[in-house]
């Protein structure tokens, strides 16, 4: 048995030196080792019927040689694919010494910002003041001080991010809070708007995502009346989506004002006739607003006797999408090169 294992390793080496490519040397590899047929495999299964000395010396002898036929073989592999390599190098003229080229896509602005300052620009315009506010928000300012006592149901209109070990702190789920901020801070007469990131726990789909931006806006004075609003926001619409824009408004229930609107425009994928996009209305839901309710106005020190006011938040992220016929809302913030350079 001894002989038989020897002849088969110089068999093998020899024949290994006539292997031409790599399927001749898988096939010698098969023919050599394979678990069905393999020349050694065969030879060592005859080793059971040896007594227990001989079985320990030929088995001893066995592993040398069928690691000999290995390495042989993994010796010749090697060569094979650095052979390959060369010569897919050559075929394609590659020089790797040649420095990089410069990337070929410069910078630009994200689809959000594009919109953000667009309506930054328009709302300086009009007299408004641009804000920006913590995302990281107090409870008092997200919730409390916009009429939403602890343990409102109101509380759960908006999944929200609260903070471990803080439960006084939120993610902000609205750029709201800084209505109350700025009534603090600058007191009346005010005009601003607040562009902003806000987080929602929310189960995300085409329209949702749970970071998101809204565009925030308050005016505080005399006199202000709801045909204020309504003037504000036509006129911001037609400027973003065009003069035949049509914006529609229906009462909805936001705590912080009093009467509240649910603000709709027309849908941008099948210009109003219903699609899945809308779930088949023909309008698509991008902002809320209201008169703002007396309660917030007192937590901002201002007297609701002598001032009235209107708030509005607008989805801004949807705004993006409306304009540039973004069908689902979660590439925006994917990071996706491919959809990004269409900016
Ligand atoms: C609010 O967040 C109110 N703070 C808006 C408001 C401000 C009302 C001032 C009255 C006065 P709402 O939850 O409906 O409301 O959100 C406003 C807009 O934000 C929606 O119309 C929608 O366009 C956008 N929005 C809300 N949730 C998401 C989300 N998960 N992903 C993307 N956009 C969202």
């Amino acid at each position: 048995m001894q002989d038989k294992l020897q002849q088969i390793k110089t068999e093998a080496l020899l024949a290994l030196k006539s292997v031409k490519d790599k399927i001749q040397l898988e096939e010698l590899e098969i023919k050599l080792l394979g678990r069905k047929g393999g020349q050694l495999t065969e030879l060592l299964k005859g080793l059971k019927d040896l007594s227990e000395d001989a079985k320990r010396e030929v088995g001893q002898l066995a592993n040398e040689i069928k690691k000999d036929i290995e390495s042989a073989l993994a010796k010749k592999k090697t060569e094979f694919v650095q052979q390959e390599m060369a010569g897919l190098l050559e075929k394609e003229n590659l020089d790797i010494t040649q420095p990089s080229l410069p990337p070929k896509v410069l910078g630009h602005l994200h689809p959000n910002t594009i919109i953000q300052n667009d309506l930054e620009d328009l709302f300086t315009s009009m007299g408004f003041m641009v804000l920006d506010g913590p995302e990281l928000e107090s409870e008092y300012y997200n919730f409390s001080a916009l009429n939403i006592p602890a343990d409102h149901p109101a509380r759960d209109m908006q999944d929200t991010f609260y903070i471990k070990g803080h439960s006084d702190w939120v993610m902000r789920t609205h750029t709201s809070p800084m209505q109350v901020r700025a009534m603090q801070k600058y007191g009346t007469p005010l005009r601003m708007i607040v562009p902003g990131k806000c987080f929602r726990n929310e189960a995300t789909d085409v329209r949702h995502e749970h970071t998101f931006y809204q565009l925030e806006g308050v005016v505080v004075d005399k006199d202000i009346s709801f045909a204020h609003m309504k003037g504000v926001l036509e006129s911001v619409f037609k400027h973003i989506f065009g003069p035949e824009t049509k914006i529609r408004l229906r009462p909805k229930f936001y705590p912080f004002v009093e009467p509240g609107v649910n603000g709709e425009v027309t849908c941008y994928l099948c210009k109003g006739k219903g699609c899945r996009l809308c779930k088949q209305t023909g309008w698509l839901e991008v902002f809320g607003a209201g008169m703002i309710h007396p309660n917030v106005l007192k937590e901002g020190d201002i007297d609701p006797n002598i001032y009235q006011g209107f708030a509005f938040g607008f989805g801004l992220t949807r705004l993006a999408m409306l304009k540039y016929g973004i069908e689902d809302i979660r590439l925006l913030e994917s990071g996706n090169m491919k959809f990004l350079e269409q900016f």
